[in-house]
């Protein structure tokens, strides 16, 4: 199975060419789509220079416009599929999300449509946050699910996998996820098809180079977003 590891990244040049080469020590089957958004710390930069070393293996896309995880996302999931990608995984850039686990992510997609890599099932587990983060993601795990009627134990990890046919059959023309509410966006459109989906516990730990990119605004601005999603509907 050919496989895609998507990474977006905004301003993580501490964090993109060490997590490169360490993905890059897994079998010649795991490819790289690096989506950066114009970073001005130069992130993009880096993501060339690793494209041109890992060439075939590794790619980049340099989006314009707008800035946002979300669209990054929709970008990246399609620009893996035309790269031809079978499987797609997404994890973020800054380490929280462990490259160990990729192995089993791939092992599970062989059997599975949707892979959700789960702090909130026994073996999963956050290191490193305090009490406060720790709520907070207890509240937007709640709000995920009352709001859109989410499934999941964990239902705000950016840790996933996705197969193929799963992802051309998303409407992406009517996504409207500027930011991070991409993340449940996918799994609202994705679920009526009845995908077999399965958690896998991962250990996820807060990041110790670059910065959060998460702030009070992007918190309200997700809520509304999830607001709106619902209210579209299918
Ligand atoms: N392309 C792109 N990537 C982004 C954007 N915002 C965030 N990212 C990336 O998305 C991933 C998750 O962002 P983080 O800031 O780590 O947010 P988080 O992991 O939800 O929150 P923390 O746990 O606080 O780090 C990282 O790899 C970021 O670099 C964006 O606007 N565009
Ligand atoms: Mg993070």
């Amino acid at each position: 199975m050919n496989i895609f590891v998507f990474i977006p990244t905004y301003n993580e040049k501490e964090n993109l060419e060490p997590l490169i080469r360490d993905i890059m020590k897994y079998p010649e089957n795991f490819n790289i789509l690096v989506v950066d958004d114009l970073s001005p710390d130069g992130t993009g930069g880096i993501a060339d220079r690793l494209t041109e070393e890992y060439s075939g293996r590794v790619h980049v896309l340099h989006r314009e416009g707008l800035r946002g995880r979300g669209y990054a996302g929709m970008a990246g999931f399609q620009e893996s599929v035309s790269l031809g990608a079978d499987a797609v995984i997404e994890m973020d850039a800054d380490f929280s999300h462990q490259t160990r686990y990729l192995p089993e992510f791939a092992k599970s997609l062989e059997t599975n449509d949707i892979v959700i890599g789960s702090r909130y099932i026994p073996g999963g587990a956050t290191e490193g946050w305090g009490w406060n983060r720790k709520v907070n993601s207890w509240v937007a795990n709640q709000l995920a699910k009352r709001i859109l009627g989410l499934p999941f134990k964990d239902n705000t990890s950016g840790y996933r996998g996705f197969k193929k046919e799963i992802l051309v059959n998303l409407p992406w023309n009517r996504f409207i996820s500027p930011g991070p509410s991409i993340l449940q966006e996918m799994l609202f459109h994705a679920l009526p098809k009845n995908p077999r989906c399965i958690e896998i516990p991962i250990v996820f730990i807060d990041r110790t180079a670059g910065y959060s990119k998460i702030s009070l605004m992007v918190i309200i601005k997700w809520i509304r977003a999830l607001l709106k999603i619902r209210l579209a509907g299918r």
